[in-house]
């Protein structure tokens, strides 16, 4: 360990000890991940821990024989909310392998293809509000908006479930309770832990109701849906409630089912709502990019044709833009592996076995032994089919890696794309003037403050 680099300790202050970076650890880290290299310890949170981004470790820790996901820091404080469903279970957590294998199927070409109506459906939401905004000269709130969409997305395709989201003013109830939670997880981190319930004693509290809001949120929804079945297993919720485990038969709990409507309302759109988000700002900012991604739509969709499931895949370089956005910021901006018996990491760090560390997202993304000494300039073209190929294995992991990583990813990228696409395909996108990305972090990150004119390419139809 003393061979890991780590930044000099100060004589502790009450800085130190209540954690000196409550708002911004992730980029706080990145600062230190440029200074000490490509693996480093920190000590944040009342505790010692080490970093990791360098393109050899990573790959080294996505070893799936060796190495697993570890349930820490940012996850685990989510446990209180999530328990045991997908994302918050601990490996050898039985429900998870339950949950996995009944919904997996919830995420092939056959379901995602039914999907598709419904995520150009509430496309049209959005774009009749940016429509009106065009009209009236006005900017756009695009996390905000972007959440609207997303969130309405999971809602409706998973859970037949509508939080009228584009109808209100301000964000959805459960939206503020979910950004609460979320914050409250990443702030945890921030003090040490037999402090927390007094340094957060009415935080504590408001997470408590916070948690309360969203488990009855989702009671209603499930209570809503076993008293009218008959949707049958089409969407997430109907397989969670009446899909059996294809072999052994088991199938998922009441109060597991809870846990993983949580799980995927909150998963399957925060992320999402900032990968669009932060592809939204890059176009704006590149003209350029935003042309060719522009014209790439405008032949394959057409016009004003709408685009089937097919067409969405078929924009390539759109999707390269959101790979190039998600490479910047990968919105879920690290994740954390254990070591599964005692083992040497790269043949030169010494693990014991369930010693785990932080791999640093955005830092990998960065490395420039891989992407280049111009590794922080935005250039889709990274992403094109012969310069991915001559990149190594495991430099890109936006989803994650291995059995724990993302199984909504197809999810998100065709929606993302299909969106992007119409976006384009609609309007111009003006940036205002003077902004400066700043970057929120909430576990999950989002570009701050984020606001565009949008302005129509055609007279509405
Ligand atoms: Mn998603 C796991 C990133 C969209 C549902 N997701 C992960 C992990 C990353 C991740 C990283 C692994 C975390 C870890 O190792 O601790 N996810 C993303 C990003 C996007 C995203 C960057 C969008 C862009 N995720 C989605 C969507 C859904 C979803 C959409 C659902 C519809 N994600 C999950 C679930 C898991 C997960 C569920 C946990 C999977 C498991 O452990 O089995």
């Amino acid at each position: 360990l003393h061979r890991i680099p780590r930044p000099p300790y100060r004589v502790p202050l009450l800085g130190d000890v209540v954690g000196a970076s409550r708002h911004t650890p992730l980029q706080d880290s990145l600062a230190l991940a440029r200074k000490l290299g490509p693996i480093f310890r920190r000590r944040a949170f009342g505790k010692e821990f080490v970093l990791v981004w360098g393109a050899g470790l990573v790959a080294d820790l996505a070893d799936e024989a060796r190495f697993a996901k570890h349930v820490g820091l940012g996850v685990a404080n989510l446990r209180p909310l999530a328990g045991d469903g997908l994302f918050t279970a601990y490996n050898d957590e039985p429900n998870w392998q339950t949950a996995h294998d009944v919904l997996a199927p919830a995420f092939g070409r056959d379901a995602m293809a039914g999907y598709h109506p419904m995520m150009l459906d509430v496309a049209e939401r959005l774009t009749d509000r940016w429509d009106r905004a065009a009209a009236a000269g006005r900017a756009v709130d695009v996390p905000g908006d972007m959440t609207r969409l997303t969130l309405e997305t999971i809602a409706r395709t998973g859970f037949g479930h509508d939080f009228g989201s584009f109808e209100r003013a301000r964000p959805h109830p459960f939206v503020t309770a979910m950004v609460g939670a979320l914050a409250h997880a990443q702030r945890l981190n921030t003090v040490p832990a037999p402090l927390a319930p007094w340094l957060l004693r009415g935080a504590s509290r408001r997470n408590a109701a916070d948690i309360a809001h969203l488990n009855r949120t989702v009671d209603d929804l499930v209570r809503a849906r076993r008293e009218a079945p008959g949707k049958g297993p089409a969407d997430l919720l109907g397989r969670m409630l009446e899909t059996a485990h294809p072999e052994t038969g088991e199938r998922l709990s009441a109060r597991n089912v809870r846990r993983q409507v949580i799980t995927f309302l909150v998963a399957g759109h925060e992320t999402t709502s900032g990968a669009l988000s932060f592809a939204l700002h890059y176009l704006s900012r590149h003209p350029g990019v935003a042309a060719r991604a522009r014209a790439e739509v405008d032949r394959v969709w057409g016009p004003t044709a709408t685009p089937g499931y097919e067409q969405v895949a078929k924009l390539r370089y759109v999707r390269r833009v959101l790979d190039e956005s998600l490479r910047l910021w990968p919105t879920a901006p690290a994740f954390a592996r254990e070591a599964r018996a005692d083992t040497v990491l790269a043949g030169t760090h010494p693990m014991r076995r369930g010693a785990w560390t932080l791999v640093l997202t955005p830092m990998l993304h960065r490395d420039p032994g891989v992407w280049g000494p111009d590794a922080e300039r935005f250039d889709p073209d990274r992403f094109e089919p012969k310069a991915v190929r001559s990149r190594p294995a495991h430099v890109f992991k936006p989803f994650g890696t291995g059995s724990r990583a993302c199984i909504g990813r197809q999810f998100a990228l065709h929606e993302a794309t299909l969106v992007l696409g119409l976006l384009l395909r609609r309007y111009e996108l003006r940036p205002e003037e003077g902004y400066q990305l700043s970057v929120t972090e909430r576990l999950t990150v989002m570009p701050r403050d984020l606001r565009l004119h949008p302005e129509r390419r055609t007279a509405p139809a």
